[in-house]
């Protein structure tokens, strides 16, 4: 089902509106599609608070389709393109779209190459803004709908940003749960004592990624371990659910880190090889578990596509575990980026 297909008769109108959308991280990870943006396992992950991207749209009637993109200020014609071609992609359903040109003004709260994933936090913000557009032109009002359809329309700019329409934590992709579903992210409740988790992100590297997102899916289709891996994540996933409504964080940390390490283990074993860790990564891990070992604390760690680590830990043991953080693995940084689970976006 196409959560847009009823709206091809709407128009081209003024309408201005801003979004803030956050950044989210995943527990279990989407890596590799089946045909167009549908994942090839289902994903969950927790929406951040700090990091998010606030974006304004200004859209006015013209001649054809245009986009006109400033990030912190700054026209960015790569990125407009980007957008123009994904708007595009929306034409068949939408045709109003192509008598429409776009002002972007964007702004990110957390800085480029920190390992949070702009793209998510991004285009699920100008998912929103479209979203908000169709709703107060299609005289609908409801609220459920409006957060679907945006989540439908951020998934098909990027697939993680589905994830990020919702607060707290979010899962995508067929899975053996009421309302899970390819084609849009669905919020989840998890255990009380899971709720509060903090994500301090340890950047280890701030440069430019040797190998995009876009690219690492497409070789997951040559993959050797892509069955196998497949079958992994649709495991850790029923795991992870379990675990999380059950409270069990020793649970949780273990599949969230074997998720993390499946991850880059499929980047160095793709017909194409290549790795995205750097020594201190691998030094930092390293550090992690001697702590784990030794205080018995309930700290984990996460990867997104990057070098740079997420820590996640329940809220409780904040004072002992940042400590540790500041005194042992933030000397392996270039920063040090603090943030927990987030409520979700919000209109400005
Ligand atoms: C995730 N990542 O689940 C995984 C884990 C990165 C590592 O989804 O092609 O930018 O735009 O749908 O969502 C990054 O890929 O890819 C990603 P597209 P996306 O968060």
């Amino acid at each position: 089902m196409s959560l847009i297909s009823s709206l091809s008769h709407l128009e081209a109108k003024a309408y201005s509106t801003t979004w803030r959308s956050p950044s989210n991280i995943a527990f279990v990870k989407y890596w590799g599609k089946k045909g167009h943006q549908i994942p090839a396992n289902p994903s969950l992950s927790m929406t951040l608070k700090e990091c998010f991207t606030e974006t304004k749209v200004d859209f006015k009637p013209a001649d054809a389709l245009g986009v006109d993109l400033f990030l912190e200020g700054k026209r960015e014609d790569r990125f407009a393109l980007k957008i123009k071609n994904y708007l595009e992609t929306l034409t068949t359903e939408l045709p109003w779209l192509n008598k429409l040109a776009l002002n972007i003004e964007t702004k990110n709260t957390f800085p480029h190459g920190a390992g949070i994933a702009s793209s998510a936090s991004g285009l699920s913000a100008l998912a929103l803004c479209l979203t908000d557009y169709i709703q107060s032109f299609s005289n609908e009002n409801d609220q459920d709908l409006f957060f679907k359809r945006a989540s439908f329309l951020s998934r098909l700019a990027s697939g993680s940003a589905c994830r990020s329409v919702y607060g707290g934590f979010t899962t995508w992709g067929e899975a053996d749960l009421a309302e899970a579903s390819d084609k849009y992210a669905t919020p989840i409740s998890v255990h009380p004592e899971l709720a509060h988790l903090k994500d301090t992100v340890l950047v280890i590297n701030d440069a430019e990624k040797s190998v995009s997102s876009r690219d690492g899916h497409t070789r997951m289709k040559e993959h050797a371990f892509a069955e196998a891996r497949f079958a992994q994540a649709k495991h850790n996933f029923k795991g992870m659910v379990n675990a999380m409504k059950s409270g069990d964080m020793e649970e949780v940390g273990m599949i969230l880190e074997q998720e993390a390490l499946s991850l880059h283990a499929m980047f160095l074993t793709s017909p194409n090889a290549f790795t995205l860790f750097k020594p201190n990564s691998i030094a930092a891990m390293e550090l992690i578990w001697d702590f784990r070992r030794e205080t018995k604390l309930p700290l984990y760690f996460t990867f997104d596509a990057g070098p740079n680590l997420h820590l996640i830990y329940p809220d409780v043991f904040k004072n002992k575990i940042k400590t540790f953080i500041s005194h042992e693995l933030a000397p392996l940084a270039v920063k040090v980026i603090d943030d927990e689970r987030g409520e979700g976006p919000v209109k400005c």
